[in-house]
């Protein structure tokens, strides 16, 4: 019997405009990642390999922002130019979109929160898929982008934190440094654009 074998995908996180700069929360230098995360892109449609990107899908009025009790200025809010993903970013057409901090209540830092168009669980998507190596990069290091990691490792996913495609927002000096241990000590490793041929799957091998 032939077993088909496990997927690797490749997750974009947050690569929006409000995280970008002249955006409503922005990170410093976030868009200088964009060339980078289009690199990744190409490689991985080059061995057909899934797509995904998440965004922050903010409602007007949620327990996230300050104006509502939270510690954020109001950012990506659903259908509008903050919220849409970098004109430079390249997804592909098939790309899968995950949306999370959708509802009034949700915090919603992990895309593992988060849900495809159908509604259907960021997790359940996965497992259909087969995926089990999540190679994950975007906005912010501190944040999204190490909640993500963090609740990948915690549901048994292999994942590449991928070092040249990360920005954080630093509130306090060091977060991101710290973050990028918290993700290394919970087993995710990190890499560069130029070890992925060696690390990605032959299409004829899977
Ligand atoms: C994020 C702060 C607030 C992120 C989202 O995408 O990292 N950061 N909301």
């Amino acid at each position: 019997m032939l077993l088909a074998e496990s997927m690797q995908a490749l997750l974009i996180v947050d690569l929006q405009n409000d995280f970008c700069p002249g955006g409503a929360l922005a990170v410093k230098a976030g868009d200088k990642i964009i060339p980078v995360l289009n690199s990744y892109i190409q490689a991985f449609k080059k061995k057909n390999l899934p797509v995904i990107a998440s965004r922050d899908w903010h409602p007007g009025q949620t327990s996230h922002f300050k104006k509502f009790g939270g510690q954020w200025p109001i950012h990506c809010l659903q259908n509008s130019r903050g919220g849409e993903f970098h004109p430079l970013l390249k997804l592909p057409k098939d790309a899968l979109i995950i949306s999370k901090g959708a509802q009034a209540e949700d915090e919603s830092y992990s895309a593992f929160q988060g849900k495809d168009s159908l509604g259907r669980g960021f997790a359940a998507l996965l497992s259909n898929l087969n995926i089990r190596e999540l190679f994950i990069g975007g906005l912010a290091t501190d944040y999204c982008v190490k909640h993500s990691v963090l609740d990948a490792r915690k549901a048994g996913f292999k994942v590449k934190l991928l070092s040249d495609a990360i920005r954080g927002v630093d509130i306090n000096p060091g977060d991101s440094a710290k973050a990028i241990a918290e993700m290394l000590t919970a087993g995710a490793e990190s890499i560069e654009f130029g070890q992925l041929p060696e690390l990605l799957q032959d299409e004829a091998r899977r």
